[in-house]
């Protein structure tokens, strides 16, 4: 059957046209899931009230790699770009008084309407104060998603409707005020990012870093060159080639680092 194109474009009750759009958007969605789930590819959409806040980390070394090498796909977008109105207002001041400013439900709800229906639907996340702390867990868990959909709050908040209506999962990257969710939502694409496979060398990826894996303790100190600096030596033992009794210390010097520093990561299995 020959499918009529301009059909579709005419007349949307046409049976041709509707089966032509749907073909296509199947089509569409189905390159997308080989793309970003089978060839483990991510696309990150950022939306933002200060794109070029972005601009300058997604253009740095070990994301731009990724970018370039088409391994991850970063999308920043303005949300003032979905303000109505002859002075594209999207800030108003808080209904029962305050200081600040909230963002209006309008332009935010259709902006991430409009960029989640570029592609199949991501994971929704507001960066915010509010929000659940972000840990490597969660890192690992968001760096399986295919796609992320990353909402920066700015000012007092965003109007709660907002929320209400679209439910993302609200996240913190920890317990301090900043000027807005720019800088937690480069934190989030950091911390991501390098998880996706291809994006960091071999070298590095075979790692095991701090918060990595089944082990959540702290690193171990490490040397390198000169054996002595301002009188300062070296461990011996990091000395003696000995890799069994090299491992040993390591081991003792991040658990006793770990119950110094950061007990709470020995108390739980979850580091909380
Ligand atoms: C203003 O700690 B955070 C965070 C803090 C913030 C905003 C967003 C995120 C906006 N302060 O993750």
């Amino acid at each position: 059957m020959i499918l009529n194109a301009k059909c579709s474009i005419q007349n949307d009750k046409c049976a041709a046209g509707i089966s032509i759009v749907h073909f296509a958007f199947v089509i569409l969605h189905l390159s997308f899931c080989i793309k970003y789930f089978l060839l483990n590819l991510m696309r990150i959409d950022v939306l933002t009230l200060f794109p070029e806040i972005l601009s300058g980390y997604v253009g740095q070394s070990l994301l731009k790699r990724a970018v370039d090498a088409g391994i991850v796909d970063v999308r920043v977008h303005n949300i003032r770009d979905w303000a109505t109105g002859k002075h594209k207002q999207v800030d108003d001041r808080p209904f029962g008084g305050g200081p600040g400013m909230v963002l209006r439900p309008e332009p935010v709800v259709e902006c991430v309407e409009a960029v989640q229906q570029q592609a199949p639907p991501g994971r929704f996340v507001l960066l915010t104060p509010q929000g659940r702390r972000l840990d490597q867990a969660k890192v690992e868990e968001l760096a399986t998603c295919g796609r992320l959909v990353l909402l920066c709050g700015r000012y007092e908040g965003v109007d709660q409707r907002v929320i209400d209506l679209l439910q993302p999962e609200e996240l913190s990257i920890g317990d301090y005020i900043l000027g807005g969710g720019e800088v937690a939502a480069m934190v989030v694409i950091d911390a991501v990012v390098r998880l996706v496979p291809g994006v960091l060398g071999d070298e590095e990826s075979n790692r095991q870093d701090s918060f990595s894996g089944e082990r959540r303790l702290l690193e171990f100190p490490q040397y390198t060159r000169p054996r002595e600096y301002r009188g300062m030596t070296v461990p011996d033992v990091l000395m003696t080639g000995n890799h069994p009794e090299i491992a040993k210390w390591r081991a003792e010097q991040s658990l006793t680092r770990t119950r110094e520093r950061r007990a709470d990561l020995l108390e739980s299995g979850e580091g909380e």
